[in-house]
């Protein structure tokens, strides 16, 4: 069957695109587009056409797939031009997402209309490009320089209302989309058409504001090179003619495809849509999961329920007693009442998030719960015993699930009846904002389990990664390398705000030392020193001269810093220096005869993950390298147009 159908209901046609998943623009719809253009202006019958499409949603863009190839005629702007100069007037018909070249097809377009549900956008940005069909140049025209700066620097969609209140469409759409579309064109036929948007004019703008602007985008886009490039295109587009922006915005969309930047955002858009339904899954079926449950309502605790109140699941909270539960409840309340101050949610929100938890202190209240997300302390008796009880309290097909960060989870299961469906989902802090997942099956862990984690992750809207069994999982195992790689150029001579500065300009929000002051030495400190008294070998890190002088980070006033009292801007410290010269002066390691440059700082260090994750993979603790960047990504702050340290190192070898 064709992907592009025409049926004519009176003088309206309409066509149809039909080309799953997501009606994405490959050569063959561009085809097929422009052949019906052709088509329908050779039929003087036809005085309007309404574009639809079959499936879940309108064009979601150009095809990803195509972008490492030559493109192929027609080309995207051609036809969006060849749309707009038809001899009837094309009327956008959108449901689900109108996306980057989809949005453009529909800027060709005379009129756009939607249903409510609609969400419309030019995400380009975040794959490493800038619209390369007019986007930059039809947008303007149409809502205004300023909104289309916004939608375009941003790439963040907007849902159907905004997109009406800027003039991105011209009409919501109640009941049948099709139907309220020829509706919409009988009517539009009845007055004088709108001027094409190409016809339009485009006033320039005063220096001022692209001097602001470019502040602006260059602070929000933290190293993705996109946003600032597409709004130099948008200023092109005040600034000269029609086709020759056009021409400007095509030569920099080429510029951009083939850059390691795209390549990287490409690659993490490919592995966060594969990571949600990975081919290891099989074909086992996820249970229902309607109650859950979580055990211990601290840090983890309260975020983990937040996160599944988000969703729309109901929670109950098991505390240790009366005291914990009323603390780990206002944990909860915080957490929301920070969505409302921030303007997340509204009144009503907060009261139905906050009606969804149940606390209480007793197992039996979770006889009928379908999942149980465990979350206290860290430590393995205290653990044993939580699940001695949930295997007595839960029916015996209640998967249970530990959120520990470094036990064994196989210690665990043995406590329990069916371990099939025992299993580790690891979350991070804070666990309703991060959007990482770390899934650890054991080996008596059932595959219907496993597939119940994946399908809680997707409801929840986390990135999924399964991770085998070791030290640390994936995420936490490289942070250790990393930890560690960090400290050992300090023994070469490398001062600690030097490291952090290098990776805070490879990407990063922050630099290692800088990230464990806010987070805490301790916590790492005392798994090093729970490892040692049960007899490891662990190595003296500099870090544990730092916790033993009380340093244990911003919480104790210092760590690798100073800080000055009420302030979180890190000082070099004189009793750091003090602390940790004998070890530095006494370098295992000899110390560097010339200086690092921060690039070979962060090089270092990234490799020093990928290294990890070399071995990560070599030992089967990861299903493959993408998933290893996803953790970095969405776990550990690791700059997503970089594409994760495996992508990052692959790509300087020329191997992707
Ligand atoms: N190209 C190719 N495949 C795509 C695709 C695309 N644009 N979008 C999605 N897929 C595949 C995806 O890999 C998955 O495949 C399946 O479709 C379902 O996706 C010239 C330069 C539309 C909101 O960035 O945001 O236009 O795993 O699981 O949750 O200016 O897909 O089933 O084999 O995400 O219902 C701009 C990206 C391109 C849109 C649907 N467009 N897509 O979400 O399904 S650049 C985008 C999405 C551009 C022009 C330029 C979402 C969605 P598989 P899914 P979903
Ligand atoms: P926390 O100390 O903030 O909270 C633990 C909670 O468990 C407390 O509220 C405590 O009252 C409760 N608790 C203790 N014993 C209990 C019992 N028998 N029954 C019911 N509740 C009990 O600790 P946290 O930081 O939330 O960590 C919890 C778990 O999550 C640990 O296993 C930790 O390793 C893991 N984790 C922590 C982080 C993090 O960044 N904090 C990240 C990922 C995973």
């Amino acid at each position: 069957m064709s992907i592009v159908t025409i049926a004519r209901e009176g003088q309206i046609a309409i066509v149809t695109v039909d080309n799953p998943p997501v009606n994405a623009l490959s050569q063959a719809l561009r085809q097929g587009l422009w052949d019906a253009v052709e088509a329908l202006d050779a039929d003087p019958e036809v005085s309007a056409v309404v574009l639809t499409c079959a499936g879940r949603t309108f064009i979601a863009g150009a095809d990803v797939r195509e972008f490492g190839r030559t493109p192929e005629p027609p080309h995207l702007p051609d036809l969006v031009a060849r749309i707009e100069a038809a001899r009837a007037p094309w009327i956008a018909a959108i449901h689900g997402s109108a996306l980057g070249g989809g949005l453009e097809v529909a800027l060709g377009c005379r009129f756009r209309v939607a249903v409510a549900s609609a969400s419309l956008g030019l995400p380009e940005v975040t794959l490493g490009i800038i619209p390369g069909a007019s986007g930059t140049v039809r947008t303007p025209r149409l809502i205004g320089v300023p909104a289309a700066v916004d939608l375009i620097t941003s790439g963040k969609p907007l849902r159907a209302e905004k997109a009406l209140t800027l003039g991105l469409i011209d009409a919501v759409i109640a009941g049948d989309l099709t139907a309220g579309a020829v509706a919409f064109a009988t009517a539009a036929l009845a007055n004088p058409l709108p001027e094409p948007l190409s016809t339009r004019p485009l006033p320039p703008e005063p220096d001022a504001f692209w001097e602001s602007q470019t502040a602006a985008v260059t602070k929000a886009a933290k190293g993705n090179h996109g946003p600032l490039r597409a709004l130099e295109a948008i200023r092109k587009a005040t600034e000269s003619s029609f086709d020759e922006a056009m021409a400007f915005e095509r030569q920099t969309f080429l510029d951009l495809r083939g850059s390691d930047q795209a390549a990287a955002l490409r690659a993490v858009f490919f592995a966060e849509r594969g990571a949600t339904r990975p081919a290891h899954l099989g074909e086992a079926k996820p249970v229902a999961i309607a109650r859950m449950a979580v055990i211990g309502g601290g840090t983890m605790g309260a975020g983990i329920a937040a996160a599944l109140r988000d969703a729309g699941l109901p929670v109950t909270l098991i505390e240790r007693d009366a005291e914990a539960l009323a603390r780990g409840i206002a944990n909860i309340r915080a957490i929301f009442e920070g969505g409302v101050k921030r303007g997340k949610l509204s009144e009503a929100q907060f009261a139905d998030r906050l009606a969804g938890v149940t606390g209480s202190t007793d197992y039996a209240s979770l006889a009928k719960t379908d999942l149980v997300i465990e979350a206290v302390f860290e430590d393995i008796e205290v653990k044993r015993a939580v699940f001695a009880q949930l295997g007595v309290a839960c029916r015996a097909d209640a998967v249970l699930a530990t959120n520990t960060s470094y036990l064994d989870p196989r210690a665990l299961e043995a406590e329990i009846p069916n371990p099939a469906r025992f299993i580790g989902l690891h979350f991070f802090s804070p666990a309703n904002v991060m959007k990482l997942l770390e899934i650890v099956p054991t080996p008596a862990t059932s595959p219907a389990t496993l597939a119940t984690a994946f399908a809680l992750a997707k409801q929840l809207g986390k990135v999924p990664v399964a991770a085998g069994i070791c030290e640390g999982f994936i995420g936490n195992r490289i942070l250790k390398r990393y930890r560690a790689a960090a400290e050992a150029l300090l023994r070469q001579g490398v001062a600690i705000a030097e490291v952090d500065a290098a990776m805070r300009g490879y990407g990063f929000a922050m630099g290692p030392f800088e990230a464990q002051d806010m987070g805490g030495l301790d916590i790492a400190y005392l798994q090093r020193e729970g490892a040692r008294a049960s007899g490891q070998a662990v190595a003296e890190t500099l870090g544990d001269i730092l916790v033993r002088a009380g340093r244990k980070g911003q919480k104790t006033g210092g760590g690798w810093y100073d800080y000055i009292p009420g302030e979180r801007k890190p000082q070099a410290s004189e009793e750091v220096a003090r602390l940790l010269a004998a070890e530095i002066t006494a370098a295992r390691t000899p110390a560097l005869s010339t200086p690092l440059s921060r690039e070979a700082i962060a090089e270092t260090l990234v490799g020093e993950m990928a290294a990890e994750g070399d071995q990560i993979l070599a030992e089967g603790i990861a299903h493959q390298a993408s998933d290893i960047d996803l953790v970095e990504i969405h776990g550990y702050g690791f700059p997503r147009w970089r594409g994760g340290p495996m992508h990052a190192r692959d790509r300087k070898l020329g191997k992707v």
